[in-house]
């Protein structure tokens, strides 16, 4: 990481934007509720409609931030400057030896958790110092939207920090600036599992100890390059001043507006991890189900294609896997075949304009094939989903019937990004065409 993205770690996102990882899970959602609600009796669309509840559920899932530092180092004043001064009982909670979690509820709440686990509601028992109490852990809730985004875990200084950490998506190391990144704080920090210092942010406090501005570039500058490496992030802030906006958008030299800004960035690049990892699962699971999806309701004038290219692509892989073929023929050869069998089932899918040509089963030669295809197995199973598309559409089938299916096939299709599929497909076979071909040949060769 270079010390410019060090330095200035986020542009705040618009406030009342989505973001694409939001709007994603909307797409998932939306999807997912119009599968529930299509009256279609397909075994593959509850198990789908499951997957992707899941797969929703890990989108929207909170970002767990652990706050961590040496003793008196200003961890809870940080996480009360996270929420917003005056909102949590900082006073209350100083030195009470017990991790603090606070989250999102519908009302204020305070729970103590104890040894069991059990979490016991206990406010109404105003400002008793909980360090009476023996509960195991503090659970603060606020009806606050950031809140419904992230939760934060306040922790009790600790030799070791790592156990706390251990499930952190952004883990806050908390130093008092004027004596900052001691030997300990150093032996401490790199002992964790360097995943846990990718999205880290180091957050000096009692900037209000310094006189003057330079005075707090030198401090950070020094901080920064003593930490080079091991903090996504690092911010000076006075965490105990009085109270900033807490619309904190709305006040982008405040304190909060800093330690929000160094949490945006760490969020965006987990955000983006969790949605790029989300759509690979659906794409997966979407032509899973579209393999599954109406397996016994292939047209019968359909058929025969349809064998017909389960019988050439097996026989492509077979001689890929006894070495007959190399991955890029059989590649080449399993595209071109798809495109013949998708021009029969419905002609002007591929291309419109020109039919495919030089299909010649696998004993073509190919020439590369586009990066986008890379395992012959796995691109045969795509294939074969949108095949089973073009193929299934029973003219037995009850309209309504038929229009539910239609439906539940569309949706899948839009989340199994098939479309890019015959896009590529199309692409591919321009780039490979061979003008000599007739188009009506092909059916012969392929029997
Ligand atoms: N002047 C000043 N005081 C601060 C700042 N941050 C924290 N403090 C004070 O430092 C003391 C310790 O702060 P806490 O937030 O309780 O620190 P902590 O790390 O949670 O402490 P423990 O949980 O007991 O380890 C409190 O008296 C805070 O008011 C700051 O930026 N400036
Ligand atoms: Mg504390």
């Amino acid at each position: 990481m270079t010390d410019e993205e060090r330095v200035a770690p986020a542009q705040s996102a618009i406030p009342g934007a989505q973001a694409d990882w939001q709007v994603y899970a909307g797409q998932l959602r939306a999807a997912r509720e119009r599968l529930q609600n299509l009256k279609v009796d397909d075994p593959a669309i509850p198990a789908c409609v499951a997957g992707l509840s899941q797969i929703e559920e890990m989108l929207r899932r909170p970002l767990r931030i652990v706050v961590l530092g040496e003793y008196n180092s200003g961890k809870t004043s940080v996480t009360g400057l996270m929420i917003g001064k005056g909102l949590l009982p900082v006073s209350v909670l100083s030195n009470t030896g017990i991790p603090v979690h606070v989250g999102y509820g519908p009302q204020p709440a305070l729970y103590g958790i104890d040894q069991n686990g059990v979490s016991i509601r206990i406010d109404g028992t105003k400002d008793d110092p909980l360090t009476d109490l023996t509960y195991h852990a503090v659970d603060i809730r606020l009806p606050m939207p950031w809140l419904q985004r992230h939760q934060i875990l306040d922790t009790p200084a600790t030799l070791t920090p790592g156990l706390f950490a251990a499930d952190a998506d952004i883990a806050i190391w908390c130093t008092v600036a004027t004596r900052a990144w001691t030997e300990s704080e150093r032996n401490l920090w790199s002992a964790m599992p360097p995943r846990v210092h990718q999205n880290a942010v180091l957050v000096a406090t009692h900037k209000d100890s310094f006189y003057s501005d330079e005075d707090c570039d030198q401090v950070l500058r020094r901080l920064m390059d003593m930490t080079s490496g091991l903090f996504r992030s690092v911010i000076l802030v006075s965490a105990a001043t009085p109270i900033n906006p807490i619309d904190y958008p709305g006040d982008p030299s405040g304190d909060s507006a800093i330690i929000h800004a160094a949490i945006d960035a760490s969020s965006h690049t987990i955000r983006e991890r969790r949605r790029a990892k989300a759509q690979r699962i659906v794409q997966r699971l979407a032509r899973l189900a579209l393999h599954e999806f109406g397996r016994h309701a292939i047209r019968p004038e359909s058929e025969t294609h349809f064998k017909q290219w389960s019988a050439l692509s097996d026989r492509i892989l077979d001689d890929q896997r006894a070495h007959r073929l190399t991955r890029d023929q059989s590649l080449g050869a399993l595209l071109h075949t798809f495109a013949e069998v998708a021009e029969n089932l419905q002609p002007g899918v591929i291309m419109p304009a020109r039919a495919p040509s030089h299909v010649n089963g696998h004993a073509q030669e190919s020439s590369r094939v586009d990066g986008t295809f890379t395992n012959p197995a796995a691109l045969r199973a795509d294939l074969t989903a949108v095949l089973r598309i073009l193929a299934t559409a029973s003219p037995y089938e009850s309209p309504q019937s038929r229009e539910q299916r239609q439906a539940a096939r569309a949706t899948l299709v839009a989340l199994a990004d098939l479309d890019a599929i015959l896009e590529h497909v199309g692409r591919w076979l321009k780039a490979n065409h061979t003008p000599t071909d007739h188009p009506g040949d092909h059916r012969h060769r392929m029997s």
